[in-house]
């Protein structure tokens, strides 16, 4: 590996470094010819759907309507590499333990179902017939059917292979099925709906052409959601104020270049961004909104004392919204020396920013993980609504909030019924339907799920998808937890570490990707998803599946079912399993209201949006209004020993070469930062203070009472343009600093925001000199 370097990006996003970028990927794969045909049909009606983030799929795309990220994702799948028998027969699992994320997923894509055989420490060949047989006697072994078996799934499963396996898990008799939501946007989950009677965005693309104000907390579009750069730039050709609170400046959120429009690649004509960019404090954006709030209301009153025209939609708070009286008395009460203290910011920006939302028309609050990963995560994205409700700002053109979710269906899992919270999905409908009593218990999310393994409690874990050890917190303790489960399952398409953690049967089952072409007795079959903004498109493969041993998600699902289940005639495995039409129509059945013609609407270009009772200001809340929330406090982490300056807090950071645990590669281009993952990212006044030097190495070391040591060492001190008292480093190698239990209340989402870590000197010795922030560029 090269020496680590770090060398500020000067360029603005997309732009040649992407284009360069996407040739690389491609080559990278081994499908410099096929892929660019696949990218032809990516994102497009009757295409297939990019398999990277959940952003947008418009009705009129571009002729290339995908981003690098997305090209990443797709030659990731693509790719002309193959993990066949022979690899593990020449590599024991100890072996590959040892290898890091990137080498485990550089021999490409798995091929046949392996059994791990604990005498030889090695993965080896097993018929798909014996592996579904055994897996399926085992979970009808298991004793507390309750309890003792898991169905996770990461967000990627088609709407198709979603239902069926919340299905699955319904008739098998509990309602585990956490899914990697939970560590994202169950905070989401669980604000929007207390706040607004909806647990999605209320927003779409249309709403994005016509706002003149858009608002974002915590979320990094550059390197998450590019595609969504196009729309920002649109608006700020229009003069939309975009107003950005991050720690960092991401530089998709400062500049950009359209790599896709000739005049702007030869003549480098870039667009600004951000009109505000604000280096919030992690975890300081309650604060931050709360002292913008406070703001508006008195903008409000001095407009209402110079006989001017109100600030509030002051019929919309009395018709439509319910507890503004009282939060207005709690946002008197707040001091703006606290509300500086949490947030990092002064005043005046946070009027800035009040000002500029006060003369809006229609204004947007986007956020990300910036928000929904910190201990008050849930009041943090109520208290954003607050704000919107404030002017009106819900239900009506231009205007909303929009969660930016992250895997491509994980959405329309949650709509599909992959949901442990029972009140999220008609069981009552989905039980008449089938003629069975769904079980009506809560189930496990990723947090309890790991709380019950690290009890003992778990028997079976069926991983539909994803990376679960990796992607979870607390990795020292979860570990070896996991090992001694007596089932585990990782349906997947690339080897990943999860996999090499085996309990006492293990199966590596690997599964058709969505851009393969999935054939059964009935012919090509398709599958659907939905985006961000809750619309459903449906998508067809293209590519000769990477084995001809595969299995689609839906067949393995039905198979297993077919023999872990007593058979019940009203559910169809056999029919589902030819024809995924026949899935389609039950969920028709399930869900009639967003469902109905699903087989048609789902081609429909931009597809169809499911009923967003918000848009038209039905609130299915308790009170039947907006409900307004008053906060506990401003503290988003009270884990955090505040008044401690040893203690920083740490944020933990996707790359721009990574897709989660997936590592693309080694460089963090818009960052700067090359060669090198093990990274952590401070304020030059926080490394002076320590006696530190840049380009040393460090040890991590958590901040908890509870007996367990959690650190990280060996990681390269690098000087970097962020608050003081904050640091970053990247997810998933930090997640051993996380503990379990330090999560959002009310929804769990481990709070990867904000660790309380302090750093210690590993020796004076330089690694890599060079690691300054030479300022902004
Ligand atoms: N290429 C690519 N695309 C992806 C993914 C990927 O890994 N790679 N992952 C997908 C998934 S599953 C998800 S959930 C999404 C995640 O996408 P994002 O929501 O963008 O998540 P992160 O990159 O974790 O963090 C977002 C931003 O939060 C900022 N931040 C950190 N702490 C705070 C804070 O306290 N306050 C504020 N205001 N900002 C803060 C960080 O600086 C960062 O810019 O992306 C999806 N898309
Ligand atoms: N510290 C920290 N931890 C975090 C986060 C954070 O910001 N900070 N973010 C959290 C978030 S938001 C998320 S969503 C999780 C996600 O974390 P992960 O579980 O890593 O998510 P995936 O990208 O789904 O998992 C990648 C694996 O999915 C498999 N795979 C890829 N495509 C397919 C497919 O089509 N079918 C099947 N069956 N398998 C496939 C591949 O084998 C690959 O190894 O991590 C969470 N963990
Ligand atoms: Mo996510």
């Amino acid at each position: 590996m090269e020496k680590p370097t770090f060398k500020p990006y000067r360029l603005p996003a997309g732009g040649w470094g992407s284009a360069r970028s996407v040739r690389e990927i491609l080559n990278r794969e081994g499908v410099a010819a096929s892929g660019p045909i696949a990218l032809t049909r990516h994102n497009k009606v009757d295409g297939y759907q990019c398999n990277s983030c959940a952003w947008v799929k418009p009705a009129s795309p571009l002729p290339l309507e995908f981003c690098e990220n997305g090209v990443k994702a797709v030659a990731w799948e693509i790719t002309a590499h193959r993990c066949t028998p022979a690899f593990f027969a020449e590599h024991t699992v100890t072996e590959l333990l040892g290898w890091d994320d990137y080498h485990l997923e550089q021999p490409g894509r798995l091929t046949q179902p392996l059994r791990y055989d604990a005498e030889i420490d090695r993965y080896v060949p097993v018929s798909w017939g014996h592996a579904v047989q055994e897996i399926a006697r085992e979970l009808r072994a298991v004793e507390d059917k309750r309890k003792g078996t898991v169905f996770y799934s990461s967000g990627r499963l088609s709407n198709e292979a979603s239902y069926l396996y919340q299905l699955f898990a319904r008739l098998y008799g509990n309602n585990n099925l956490p899914d990697s939501s939970n560590m994202c946007h169950e905070t989401t989950s669980v604000a929007l709906p207390a706040s607004i009677g909806q647990g999605v965005g209320t927003v779409d693309l249309r709403d994005f052409a016509r706002s003149d104000c858009i608002m974002f907390f915590g979320q990094n579009p550059g390197s998450n959601s590019p595609r969504m750069l196009h729309p920002l730039q649109e608006a700020s050709e229009r003069g939309a104020a975009i107003i950005t609170y991050n720690p960092l400046r991401e530089r998709g959120l400062e500049r950009f270049i359209n790599p896709q429009s000739p005049t702007e690649m030869l003549t480098g004509r870039e667009t600004r961004i951000s009109s505000q960019y604000h280096q919030v404090r992690a975890g300081g954006d309650l604060a931050a909104i709360t002292g913008i709030c406070k703001s508006v209301l008195a903008l409000h009153e001095a407009a209402l004392v110079a006989g001017k025209a109100a600030i509030l939609d002051v019929a919309f708070i009395a018709e439509h919204t319910q507890g503004f009286d009282s939060f207005v008395d709690w946002l008197r009460e707040q001091q703006w020396d606290a509300i500086e203290r949490h947030s990092g910011l002064h005043r005046a920006d946070l009027e800035a920013t009040a000002t500029v939302y006060a003369r809006s028309k229609a204004a947007i609050g986007v956020y990300g993980m910036g928000l929904t990963q910190h201990q008050a995560g849930v009041e943090t994205v109520r208290m954003l609504v607050n704000l919107l409700l404030m002017r009106g700002n819900m239900g009506r053109a231009g205007a909303g909030i929009c969660p930016v979710r992250g895997h491509s269906n994980v959405q329309g899992q949650r709509t599909m019924g992959v949901t442990e919270k029972p009140e999220l999905f008609p069981l009552d409908r989905l039980g008449e339907q089938f003629n069975f009593e769904p079980p009506r218990e809560p189930g496990y999310n990723t947090v309890e799920a790991c709380e019950a393994i690290l009890r003992d409690e778990v028997q079976a874990f069926i991983m539909m998808g994803g990376n679960f050890v990796r992607a979870i917190p607390d990795h020292g303790q979860m570990e070896p937890a996991w090992r001694k489960l007596r089932l585990t399952v990782n349906v997947i398409t690339k080897l990943n570490r999860s996999a090499l953690l085996p309990g006492e049967i293990s199966y590596i089952l690997p599964v058709l990707g969505r851009l393969e072409i999935d054939e059964t007795t009935a012919g090509q079959q398709v599958l659907s998803i939905e985006d961000t903004t809750a619309c459903v498109h449906g998508s067809r493969g293209l590519r000769t599946p990477a084995s001809p041993h595969l299995l689609s998600e839906v067949r393995l699902i039905c198979e297993l079912a077919k023999q872990a289940l007593d058979p019940n005639p009203r559910v169809r495995w056999d029919d589902y399993m030819t024809n995924y039409a026949e899935i389609r129509k039950e969920v028709g059945v399930t869900l009639p209201d967003s469902f109905n013609d699903y087989e048609r609407r789902m081609w429909e270009p931009g597809g169809f949006q499911r009923d967003l009772p918000v848009k038209r200001r039905e609130w299915r809340t308790k009170s039947g209004r907006a409900e307004f929330v008053i906060p506990a406090g401003l503290d988003e982490d009270p884990d955090m020993p505040d008044a401690d300056h040893d203690t920083f807090r740490l944020m933990t950071l996707r790359s721009n070469d990574q897709f989660n645990t997936t590592v693309y590669g080694y460089d963090d281009r818009f960052r700067g930062i090359k060669n090198t993952r093990k990274v952590v990212l401070m304020n030059r006044s926080d490394i002076d203070r320590l006696g530190f030097r840049v380009g040393q190495l460090a040890t991590l070391k958590t901040v908890a009472n509870d007996g367990v040591d959690r650190e990280l060492s060996g990681m390269i001190v690098v000087a970097y343009d962020l608050p003081i008292g904050c640091v970053g480093g990247y997810y998933p190698e930090c997640n051993v600093l996380m503990p379990i239990w330090h999560y959002a209340a009310g929804s769990k989402t481990p709070a990867a925001k904000s660790i309380p870590v302090t750093i210690h000197s590993d020796g004076p010795e330089i690694v890599a000199p060079e690691m300054e922030y030479a300022g902004r560029q």
